[in-house]
């Protein structure tokens, strides 16, 4: 199966969740808007997919994945649909319930990211909405970030030898804590250098994931985008509550 990712050609984002199960598992796929425009890709190519009226399951924002005949989209449901096909998550049915369970609740953790920097609207400048960012980023770093990690750090040290998140072996829930802890390091590194200690397995889990030859090779590599200020996690010194 070759897929095809549609997803914002110059940030991590979201479309990162995917990216980082796709290239674990060594699967063969197209960033297709990180193509040029030349080759059928661009900004362009995935904004027809989304404006296309004779879809009969359309997705309403990126990522979006194609795998055959298959649209999906939502990063969850992406991430729940590749899991088994990937290699990327147990096969007993309670466990890949777990594991989707525990995805729903990073991409509520994601929301809440996008939301330190938009709290009034997504369609507005950052620098339209300084002053409720910095309340907003402030109540994130100092109740909501400490919550979502706590449960996750207690879901890790419950699973056995606390090495994974779900079962015994790598799953894409542990690829997308590491992206959740280096995209909180980068915004928010006072904040979650004052706090680390707090979370010594997900730091062990972040660098485990990171080791990984498929991961590291893909760290290292031009198709890992840098984390910026268009993305998810953006660094504004202002909101980094623990400075
Ligand atoms: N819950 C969705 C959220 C999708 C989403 O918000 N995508 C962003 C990019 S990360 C987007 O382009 N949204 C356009 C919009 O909401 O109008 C998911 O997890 O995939």
């Amino acid at each position: 199966m070759r897929y095809e990712l549609y997803y914002w050609p110059s940030i991590q984002g979201r479309g990162e969740f995917v990216r980082l199960a796709l290239e674990d598992a060594g699967a063969q796929y197209t960033d297709v808007a990180r193509l040029s425009k030349r080759d059928g890709g661009g900004t362009q190519a995935m904004m027809q997919l989304l404006e296309a009226t004779e879809l009969a399951h359309p997705a309403f924002a990126p990522p979006i994945l194609k795998a055959g005949s298959q649209l999906i989209a939502q990063t969850a449901n992406i991430l729940l649909f590749l899991g088994p096909r990937l290699d990327l998550v147990p096969k007993n049915e309670a466990a890949r319930f777990w594991a989707h369970q525990l995805q729903l609740t990073i991409m509520d953790l994601v929301a809440e990211a996008h939301d330190s920097h938009h709290p009034i609207a997504a369609s507005r400048y950052f620098e339209e909405q300084k002053t409720e960012a910095r309340r907003r980023a402030g109540d994130f770093t100092a109740t909501r970030v400490p919550k979502f990690l706590g449960y996750f750090e207690r879901a890790l040290a419950r699973n056995g030898a606390g090495r994974h998140m779900v079962g015994r072996a790598c799953s894409y829930v542990d690829l997308s804590m590491f992206q959740v802890v280096a995209g909180l390091r980068y915004a928010f590194p006072a904040a979650m250098l004052r706090t680390q200690a707090e979370y010594p397995r997900l730091a062990a889990l972040h660098d485990r994931v990171a080791e990984r030859p498929r991961i590291a090779a893909y760290l290292a590599s031009k198709r890992r985008l840098p984390f910026n200020e268009q993305g998810i996690f953006r660094h504004y010194a202002e909101l980094d509550e623990g400075r």
